[in-house]
């Protein structure tokens, strides 16, 4: 796997709650196409869920079912790597190593960081800080050409890229500088059922808003019916006079595969109602196997561990590669355990 010659994409989440479909249709999906033609990693990031308080026990479960949840949606461990971040020591190491080439005044920019520090007033710690620091070393560990990311994580992209430049500049050119991907389009870019002029968040307080990967059949029809639309009563793609249909356009088409013009033939005429109901349908349809196949994954914590395990071993051993030129580099003395094992993927 890691010797084949396709492009290494790198991708995560953090086990911070149930994922929705906004997460599914802009994220798990297009990563599930990325795998035809991509050498793939993907990543349950523990270590960075931890800059927010998380009940333990609660956590450990949390890591699980993300990791089932991406074999569920089609992650193959077969073709990608899936493991937990936390199982790889590297990446903790590289973050340290890398944050001595990160400026205070690049971390103060993130936007991400100061709308973290202003929702959790009391615990700014040091590592909601030092996180984008973290994600650098994610990604850089495994020489990643393509970093498939949202909106929101493109300022940290940009910052791992600047950290690798900086680090190239003065070691040479040790770590590959990432690209962004943009996946999914329009149709991904999944709005809030409850208000939609903003996206679909999984952090969202209300219920109705947001559709989750897990929902049972029954509960997603009742938040399509409940879905906010307007009082024009008729179909048509005016994102600015009508979000909510728009919205439910695109989660339509999103499910089924279809382009804009298709959708809009297809419920030319159609009362909003007809809309919500197979919009709920096509999702139903879409969501149900991953629901069943989660639910097979969680049951069999034998199979599920050991999916883990081979991944913590096949990502530690790429890891180990890029640790090891990068503490050559740095001048650091390397110990046995450190050189035999940065050995294999060389
Ligand atoms: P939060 O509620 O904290 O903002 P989130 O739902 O945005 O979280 P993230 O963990 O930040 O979830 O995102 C994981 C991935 O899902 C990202 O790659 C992001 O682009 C994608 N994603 C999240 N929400 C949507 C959405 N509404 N439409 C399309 N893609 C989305
Ligand atoms: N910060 C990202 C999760 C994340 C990630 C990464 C994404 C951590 N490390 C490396 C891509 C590459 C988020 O919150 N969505």
């Amino acid at each position: 796997m890691s010797s084949s010659h396709r492009p290494i994409v790198f991708s995560a989440a953090q086990p911070t709650g149930q994922l929705t479909l906004g997460n599914y249709l802009g994220a798990l999906l297009p990563w599930t196409r990325l795998q035809e033609e991509h050498d793939c990693l993907f990543c349950v990031v523990d270590l960075h869920a931890l800059t927010v308080r998380q009940d333990p026990v609660e956590f450990r479960e949390r890591v699980l079912d993300l990791a089932a949840l991406y074999l569920a949606c089609g992650i193959d461990p077969e073709r990608s790597v899936i493991f937990v971040q936390s199982h790889v020591s590297a990446h903790a190491e590289l973050a340290w190593l890398l944050s001595t080439f990160t400026m205070m005044g690049e971390l103060e920019r993130m936007t991400q960081f100061k709308d973290k520090a202003h929702r959790h007033a009391n615990n700014i710690n040091a590592g909601l800080f030092t996180y984008p620091v973290l994600m650098a070393a994610d990604i850089l560990l495994y020489g990643t050409h393509k970093v498939p990311v949202g909106e929101d994580q493109k300022q940290h992209l940009e910052l791992a890229r600047d950290v690798a430049l900086r680090f190239n500049g003065i070691h040479g050119p040790l770590l590959r500088v990432p690209e962004p991907l943009v996946t999914g389009g329009g149709a991904a870019r999944i709005k809030d059922l409850q208000d939609p002029t903003k996206k679909m968040s999984k952090s969202v307080e209300s219920d109705l808003a947001k559709v989750m990967i897990l929902d049972e059949p029954e509960s997603i029809l009742k938040k399509f019916k409940k879905a906010v639309t307007d009082s024009l009563g008729v179909v048509r793609d005016d994102e600015a006079n009508q979000p909510g249909v728009v919205n439910l356009l695109n989660i339509w088409r999103a499910a089924r595969g279809a382009t804009m013009e298709e959708a809009l033939a297809h419920f030319a005429h159609n009362q909003y109602g007809r809309l919500k109901v197979e919009t709920a349908e096509a999702v139903i349809e879409l969501l149900e196997p991953v629901r069943l196949r989660f639910r097979e994954w969680r049951a069999d914590a034998g199979a599920l561990d050991a999916v883990l395990e081979r991944g913590g071993i096949l990502a530690g051993e790429r890891a180990e590669g890029t640790m090891r030129k990068v503490m050559n580099a740095l001048g650091m003395p390397l110990n046995r355990r450190r050189f035999v094992m940065g050995l294999s993927d060389q």
